[in-house]
């Protein structure tokens, strides 16, 4: 099972600034914790990270075509903004889950829609880095059901 995990602008920044929304752990921090989560169970793992809204549309249409299984993305500021993500994800079809660290719900008012959402699967909020680990557990069951109904 192939997983892509794409991260949207900004967060490259992570355990720099804004300890007190994001923690004060980094963006490679991130990448290992998702990394060994996925070697344990069995899931190989595969990161894009991007603060271009157009290269992210072109990693999503790429994953159409290698093999990609499952996406979990954290679309960042593109969450609230970006038609072009949504429609890059409607495009291709595969299985994804939208993770956002901080619980935006309980931001500011612009934080509280996401266009990725109206493709989610299923949308982890407020989990810190830990909900990255929880969209893959999602995805790995989800496909493994889908695999056993075909
Ligand atoms: O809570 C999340 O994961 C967000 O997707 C993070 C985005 C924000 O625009 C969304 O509303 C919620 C911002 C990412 C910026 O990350 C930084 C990390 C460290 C320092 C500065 C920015």
């Amino acid at each position: 099972m192939e997983i892509l995990v794409i991260n949207g602008p900004n967060l490259n920044m992570l355990g720099t600034r804004e300890p007190d929304i994001y923690g004060s752990d980094t963006y490679e921090d991130l990448c290992n914790m998702i990394s060994e989560h996925c070697e344990k169970e069995g899931i190989n793992v595969s990161f894009f990270q991007s603060n271009h809204e157009g290269s992210i549309v072109d990693r999503i249409q790429e994953a159409l075509t290698d093999g990609t299984d499952g996406i979990v993305i954290n679309p960042a500021a593109y969450t609230h903004t970006s038609v072009a993500i949504l429609d890059a994800l409607k495009a291709v079809r595969i299985p994804t889950v939208e993770v956002h660290i901080s619980d935006v719900d309980e931001r500011e008012e612009f934080r509280k829609h996401s266009f990725v959402s109206l493709i989610a699967l299923e949308t982890i909020k407020g989990k810190g880095f830990e909900g990255y680990l929880m969209a893959v557990d999602f995805l790995k069951n989800y496909i493994a059901d889908e695999r056993s109904a075909d």
